[in-house]
């Protein structure tokens, strides 16, 4: 039988090698994928609409022969707006204060991102500007995972950084549209809904088409041929991150109620077999008792089967010799989301340094932060929380450097400037800077 899940000592002489096995994944690059992906990205670069309309009516099995136009395949406003009115009333309460919290976050930490400038002694000018990108495409998954939540977290910000045009792509398998993402975009303020997917639906909002066109940045997850679509398109357009599956890590002080834990790690695990959630902790009679939770627990959750498979193959609950080396290992696992579920959180999260996103007490379960709590929920996985960030506000702004050189600077800079070039042998830099001295 499948072992229920991992149990670690870290007193153990191989932890580090067990744990580290625990955490190893890597975004297979499968060569099939890849060169199917290459294919259709030159495909739709070279013929645009009549390839993207092709790929779509058949990866996605459009019905009654597929579509004919692409513009059969844009959603309307009005359509946005009759799926807002169409979908239950408590669902449409739920999207609209999840969205409204996530706005107010945002716009908070839109003013942490202003540009500045100083004026130095003889009036020469330096500074930065923060500007908008002009036009963003937003991918939202059509299959296992079509999240209305993912809609508010990728559009919001990007609305809220100014960004004039959010173009948001989304694939109906079957020709099924999913109402509550249409919802959501409907009140995330999405500018144009296209309803294609896959590798074809990233060719074309980064290389744009007669129809769609070309965006600046590509944001959202998606499956293996999109991620590996954005890889490719990277310098063309921008591109959030590669998301890998979901994790959560919990260090627990044992004061917690262990079914609060065992479903906390349900709520990661049940988003896929490849999800990981891990315990640290560091009393023993407390892992046991979150491990019964877990077998009571387990039978009565519907994704029963998915969060089996991720705990069984990729959680782990692990006894650690206190709170310290607790927090120790929760930097080297730099993980996506940190619960740190204690009487006294704050003692501990000071001693963090690696995690997507941090929550702090008992009463914080990340399900509510995935939701609702305003913070964003597309975070660095697969320990890339080591140097990279949320999705924020500032992955839909650039910064310009602004240069206002006065007469009187010209001639001190235009001196050390010329001294610098004739030293890398490049004289027209030189020159202009001395035509500039008196
Ligand atoms: N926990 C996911 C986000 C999500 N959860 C969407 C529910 N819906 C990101 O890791
Ligand atoms: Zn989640």
């Amino acid at each position: 039988m499948q072992k229920m899940i991992t149990k670690l000592d870290s007193s153990q002489a191989d932890f580090k090698q067990r744990l580290d096995t625990l955490l190893a994944f890597e975004a297979s690059t499968d060569d099939a994928i890849e060169s199917a992906v290459g294919k259709i990205l030159a495909d739709v670069k070279a013929r645009g609409d009549a390839a993207v309309l092709e790929y779509t009516n058949k990866f996605d099995r459009l019905p009654n022969g597929g579509a004919t136009s692409m513009a059969a395949l844009d959603v309307s406003q009005e359509e946005l707006q009759a799926a807002l009115a169409a979908i239950p009333a408590a669902q449409r309460a739920a999207l609209e204060i999840a969205a409204q919290r996530v706005r107010v976050f945002h716009e908070r930490q839109k003013q942490e991102l202003n540009g500045f400038t100083y004026t130095e002694a003889d009036g020469t000018v330096l500074g930065q500007r923060v500007t908008p990108l002009d036009r963003v495409g937003i991918y939202v998954p059509g299959g296992k995972a079509a999240y209305p939540s993912s809609v508010l977290m990728n559009a919001i910000p990007a609305h809220v950084a100014g960004v004039e045009e959010i173009i948001m792509v989304v694939p109906t398998p079957d020709g099924v549209k999913n109402q509550m993402v249409l919802a959501a975009a409907a009140i995330a303020g999405v500018t144009r809904v296209i309803t294609i997917g896959g590798a074809q639906a990233v060719a074309a909002l980064a290389y744009g088409t007669e129809s769609i066109q070309a965006v600046d940045k590509i944001v959202g997850p998606g499956n293996a041929y999109v991620a590996s679509a954005k890889r490719r398109v990277f310098g063309v357009v921008g591109i959030d991150m590669i998301a890998g599956p979901s994790e959560i890590l919990i260090v627990a002080d044992g004061t917690t109620d262990p079914d609060w834990i065992a479903m906390d790690l349900f709520s990661q695990a049940e988003h896929d077999e490849l999800a990981q959630a891990i315990l640290l902790c560091p009393d023993a009679d407390y892992i046991a008792k979150v491990e019964a939770s877990i077998a009571k627990l387990l039978p009565t959750m519907p994704r029963q089967e998915v969060i089996k498979t991720s705990l069984g193959d990729r959680g782990a609950l692990i006894k650690v010799r206190d709170m310290d080396e607790a927090c120790a290992i929760a930097n080297s696992i730099a993980a996506e989301h940190l619960e740190i579920s204690a009487v006294e959180p704050q003692q501990w999260a000071d001693k963090i340094r690696h995690a997507g996103a941090m929550f702090l007490g008992r009463f914080s379960s990340e399900s509510l932060g995935d939701y609702c709590c305003g913070p964003n929920h597309v975070l660095p996985t697969s320990r890339t929380a080591r140097f990279s960030s949320p999705l924020g506000v500032y992955d839909f702004q650039k910064r310009s450097s602004i240069i206002h050189v006065s007469e009187a600077g010209a001639q001190t800079l235009g001196k050390v400037a010329a001294e610098l070039a004739y030293g890398e042998g490049l004289q027209a830099h030189a020159r202009s800077a001395e035509l500039r001295l008196k």
